[in-house]
């Protein structure tokens, strides 16, 4: 099955390519032609997953799904959330992210926090959506080099380590992304 995967980060690509599969052929960006960046206004993770995945329906005609991913940190009243590509600055830039994250928790005992996905799929003009989520806590001082984004930072609930020391694997395996791509999974094979 032919799919266009709506996403600019590379990342991203090599973790849902891995969770899907055979059976499932992604499409990038590139591939269907789009190179410009596709705009992010909405005020929710829901919102900006649709508006990608439209974005790429609308100028391809293709089956085709986006995903939205935000931090959720319990002490911060659910900040970075649906701004956490430019929570520090108005790039895509992890390290100056990280080190605001830390910033902002100094002190504060409550580190719990989620990671949320939401992945809108538009199929034969139709769209779904699912949802993957992980629990965890942010860590005191970053540590790995897995990963990308916050994951030096993330400590899964249940696992002394963050997703930036785990295996590709492991983090896909219980991580908010692997949990969408097994739900999307779910539709996409009718079940
Ligand atoms: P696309 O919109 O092109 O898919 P993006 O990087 O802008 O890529 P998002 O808006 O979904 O993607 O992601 C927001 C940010 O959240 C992202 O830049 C990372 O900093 C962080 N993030 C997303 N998924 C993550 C993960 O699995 N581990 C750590 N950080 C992650």
């Amino acid at each position: 099955m032919k799919i266009v995967f709506a996403t600019n980060n590379a990342h991203k690509l090599a973790e849902v390519r891995a969770v899907l599969g055979e059976g499932f052929e992604l499409v990038t960006l590139r591939e269907v032609g789009i190179t410009e960046d596709i705009p992010e206004t909405g005020a929710t993770l829901e919102e900006n997953a649709s508006q990608k995945a439209r974005y790429v329906y609308e100028r391809t005609g293709l089956d085709c799904f986006a995903d939205d991913t935000g931090l959720e940190v319990e002490a911060l009243n659910g900040a970075p959330g649906v701004r956490s590509a430019r929570y520090a600055t108005d790039g895509h830039d992890f390290a100056a992210n990280n080190r605001k994250l830390l910033d902002e928790l100094q002190g504060e005992d409550n580190r719990r926090a989620r990671f949320r996905t939401v992945i809108s799929l538009i199929r034969g003009g139709e769209e779904q959506r699912v949802e993957g989520i992980v629990r965890g806590s942010i860590a005191l001082t970053e540590a790995g080099c897995g990963g990308f984004g916050y994951d030096p930072l993330f400590i899964p609930e249940g696992y002394d380590v963050t997703f930036a020391e785990m295996s590709a694997n492991e983090k896909n395996s219980i991580s908010h992304r692997g949990r969408a791509v097994a739900e999307l999974v779910k539709v996409l094979n009718g079940r």
